[in-house]
C-alpha cells in the first residue's frame, strides 16, 4: 500500500456498543439496496456515456457509496442537502427517482432539472436536494446559507422545526477560498451545517498531500474556525452511521456546525476521460478489498444472518432491472422543446425582442462578447 493509501486507513476506534446494533435488519438491508442501486446506476451511466448518450462532464460515485447512504440515514428527509458535481449517489440516496436522474443526464425533459442541468446539477426540491454544483467549492457558502435560512426560520420567524444542513465537498475543495469563508461564517454565526468531506485522496490527478500540508489531519482546518471536526472510515457504512449520527443530532439540537472527514476512494477515473497515470493499479485493487458494499453484505449475511447469498443475488437482479428501466425511460423521453424551455429556469431571461441568446442562436453576432 502506498503512503497515501496507508495513511487513510486508521480512523479511530470503533465504539464497543454500536448504535447500528439497535437498528432493525430492514434498515440495513435498505442501505445495502441503496448502495447497490448507486453502483449499478453508475455502471450503466458509464456505459451510456461511452455510447454517447450522455454529454458534458460526468463523474461517477463508484467506491464512495457508503458516504452518502450512511450520512443521509442520520438526518430527516426535509433537512437540506447540497453537494458537488459527483452527485448521482446523493440524488439516489435522497430518494430521487432513478429514471429522472438518468433522464437528466440524457438531456431529456423528464430529468430532474428538465434535462438542462446534466450530470453535475442534480436538483430535487421535493427531496430537499439543492444540487449538484460544478464549480469546486461553490456549494460551501450555499451550504452555510441553507443552514442560515433554517436557523432564521426558527429563531426569527418562529417555525418549530430544528434542522441541520449537510454540505458535501471533495478533499480538493478544502483548498478553495469559498470553503474557508463559509467555515468562518458557520463558526461565527453558529450555523447548523455539517461540512462532509468525501476524502477520496485525489483532486482530479492531484494526490491530497500535493495540495495541502494538512492532508493527514483535515479536521485541524475546521479547528481554525472553532468548529469541531472528526475523521471517519467512509468505507464502512455502519461506522459512518455510528459516528455521524451523534454529530448530526448535536448540531441540530445545539444549533452549531461540524466538520467530518470521510475517508473513501473512487474506483474509476476522476471523470469519463482520465488515464489515471497518477496512481498505481495496485492501490486501486487494494482498496477494493474493503469494498463498502461487500462489507455491509458480509455483515448482514455472516454476522446478522439477516440475508442469504441468494437473497443478495435476487436483490442485485431486481436492481439491475430498475436501472435498465431507468435507461429505457431516459431514452424514450423527449428532449425539452426549444420554446419555452430555452429561456425558462435560466438566469438570463431577457425581454422578448432584446434577447442576446436568441440573436446568437440565430447566427447573429453575440452582443455579449
Ligand atoms: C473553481 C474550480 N476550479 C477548478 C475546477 C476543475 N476541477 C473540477 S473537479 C476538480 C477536482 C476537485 O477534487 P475534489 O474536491 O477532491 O473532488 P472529487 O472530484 O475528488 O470528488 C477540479 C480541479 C472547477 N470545476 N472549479
Ligand atoms: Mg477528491
Amino acid at each position: 500500500m502506498t503512503t497515501a493509501a496507508a495513511s487513510t486507513r486508521q480512523t479511530g476506534a470503533r465504539p464497543r456498543k454500536r448504535l447500528t446494533d439497535s437498528l432493525p435488519d430492514e434498515t440495513l438491508i435498505g442501505w445495502l439496496r441503496d448502495m447497490t442501486l448507486i453502483r449499478e446506476f453508475e455502471v450503466r451511466t458509464m456505459q451510456a456515456y461511452s455510447n454517447a448518450k450522455i454529454g458534458g462532464f460526468c463523474h461517477v460515485y463508484i467506491g464512495e457509496e457508503a458516504c452518502a447512504v450512511g450520512t443521509l440515514a442520520c438526518v430527516n428527509p426535509d433537512d437540506p442537502v447540497i453537494t458537488a458535481y459527483r452527485d448521482h449517489g446523493h440524488a439516489l440516496a435522497r430518494g430521487m427517482d432513478p429514471g429522472a436522474c438518468m433522464a437528466e443526464m440524457f438531456g431529456r425533459i423528464t430529468g430532474c432539472a428538465k434535462g438542462k442541468g446534466g450530470s453535475m446539477h442534480m436538483f430535487d426540491r421535493p427531496h430537499w436536494l439543492f444540487g449538484g454544483h460544478g464549480i469546486v467549492g461553490a456549494q460551501t457558502p450555499l451550504g452555510a446559507g441553507l443552514a442560515f435560512a433554517a436557523k432564521y426560520q426558527r429563531e426569527v420567524l418562529g417555525q418549530d422545526q430544528k434542522k441541520v444542513a449537510l454540505c458535501y465537498l471533495g478533499d480538493g475543495a478544502l483548498n478553495q477560498g469559498a470553503f474557508h469563508e463559509a467555515m468562518n461564517l458557520a463558526g461565527l454565526f453558529g450555523l447548523p451545517v455539517i461540512y462532509i468531506v468525501e476524502n477520496n485522496r485525489y483532486s482530479m490527478g492531484t494526490e491530497i498531500h500535493r495540495g495541502t500540508t494538512m492532508a493527514d489531519d483535515l479536521p485541524k482546518k475546521a479547528a481554525a474556525y472553532g468548529v469541531e471536526g472528526v475523521t471517519i472510515d467512509g468505507m464502512d457504512v455502519l461506522e459512518v452511521y455510528d459516528r455521524f449520527k451523534p454529530i448530526a443530532d448535536a448540531c441540530r439540537e445545539e444549533v452549531r456546525p461540524a466538520f467530518v472527514d470521510l475517508h473513501t476512494y473512487r474506483y474509476h477515473g476522476h471523470s469519463m476521460s482520465d488515464p489515471q497515470k497518477y496512481r498505481a493499479k495496485e492501490e486501486v485493487e487494494e482498496v477494493k478489498q474493503r469494498d463498502s458494499i461487500d462489507l455491509l453484505a458480509a455483515h448482514l449475511i455472516e454476522e446478522r444472518k439477516a440475508l442469504t447469498p441468494d437473497d443478495r443475488k435476487a436483490m442485485q437482479q431486481e436492481i439491475k432491472k430498475i436501472v435498465r428501466d431507468a435507461v429505457r425511460f431516459a431514452e424514450e423521453s423527449p428532449e425539452p422543446p426549444v420554446e419555452p424551455e430555452l429561456y425558462s429556469d435560466v438566469y438570463l431571461n431577457p425581454q422578448p425582442g432584446l434577447s442576446p441568446i436568441r440573436e446568437y442562436t440565430r447566427g447573429a453576432k453575440n452582443p455579449l462578447l
